[in-house]
């Protein structure tokens, strides 16, 4: 069964012929490359990445919205666009009407990509980290509209799990209430972005793609609408061990508290400052994160296909 997509959306012509004919594609988006690392590593790293989709059999779908429309496939020209304008603002669901009706641009996060991918019928998306609840969201309520989301759009979403800039422990349990299977591949424990580990368990263990798209099927063949969240733990060699990484994110959000920093602009923050603060360290780790997401969500994608 091939899925139409809506028909608001702008396909580039390879996705649009792999949606029709039911062949495997993969989501990307683009918050990551606008506001989620420096320029030029962020073209470099959004390049490659859809590079590896390819080479394991998928057709990369990098989402944006680019003078109020929104795509889904982008060009090299328009990848660069994304990865150097200061126009590019970030874009969460709440954001999306107003920037299609400002014909502006915009880098979609988890949440907005994991709608228009839902909209294009496309159901694996690979990212780098996910979204979830901020470690004061007691008392400020930020938690991400990436935990919404995932509460209600059919997509299999594939990260290193949740950095501890979050509330790991909150956002896990938050996950649950909002009825989200949590899979960790190829480990029992779930892991923490820059770290295979963060102190809690793997929800629930798979191993290797197949296994997630059998709990895909599963899932939507029951009617059990929603996105499930698929945990890809960082290769051990490309690790961050969680002491040294634990007080550079404690000095992050130190240093956000006292300029003030909240709301859409604190995760951005945080993510240039860890960057800053480890002298390229962490961006390092992260670029390595995302590739080994890619070959994971391109299988995902082609174990999915097959029905
Ligand atoms: N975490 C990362 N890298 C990222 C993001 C989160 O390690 O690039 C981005 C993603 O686009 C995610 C968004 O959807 O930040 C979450 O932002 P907020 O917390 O404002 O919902
Ligand atoms: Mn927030």
């Amino acid at each position: 069964m091939t899925a139409v997509p809506h028909p608001a959306l702008q396909l580039a012509p390879e996705v649009a012929d792999a949606i029709a004919e039911g062949r495997p594609v993969v989501a990307l988006e683009s918050t990551i490359i606008s506001h989620g690392m420096p320029y030029p590593q962020n073209v470099a790293m959004a390049t490659e990445v859809e590079g590896i989709v390819r080479d394991h059999g998928a057709t990369p779908a990098t989402v944006a919205v680019l003078d109020g429309r929104l795509c889904v496939g982008l060009s090299p020209e328009q990848l660069e666009l994304l990865a150097s304008d200061d126009d590019v603002t970030k874009v969460s669901v709440r954001d999306l009407p107003y920037v299609v009706a400002r014909g502006a641009h915009g880098a979609t996060t988890v949440a907005a990509t994991m709608r228009v991918a839902a909209m294009a019928g496309i159901r694996v998306f690979v990212t780098g980290g996910l979204g979830g609840v901020h470690r004061e969201a007691p008392q400020t309520f930020d938690v991400s509209a990436d935990l919404t989301e995932l509460g209600q759009t059919s997509v299999a979403v594939v990260s290193a799990g949740v950095k501890s800039i979050l509330d790991i422990g909150l956002t896990l349990e938050t996950l649950e209430t909002l009825g989200v299977p949590v899979l960790v591949d190829g480990s029992d424990e779930f892991p923490s972005f820059y770290s295979r580990s963060s102190g809690f368990g793997a929800p629930m263990r798979v191993d290797g793609a197949a296994e997630v798209a059998a709990v895909m099927r599963a899932k939507w063949d029951l009617g059990l609408d929603g996105g499930i969240v698929v945990a890809n733990p960082i290769p051990a060699e490309d690790e961050i061990p969680d002491d040294e990484i634990g007080v550079i994110i404690e000095q992050a959000l130190a240093d956000m508290g006292r300029l003030g920093i909240h709301g859409k602009d604190a995760t951005p923050y945080l993510l240039g400052r860890i960057v800053e603060i480890t002298g390229g360290a962490s961006l390092t780790a992260n670029i390595a994160l995302v590739r080994h997401n890619a070959r994971l969500g391109a299988a995902i994608a082609a174990a999915y296909a097959v029905r």
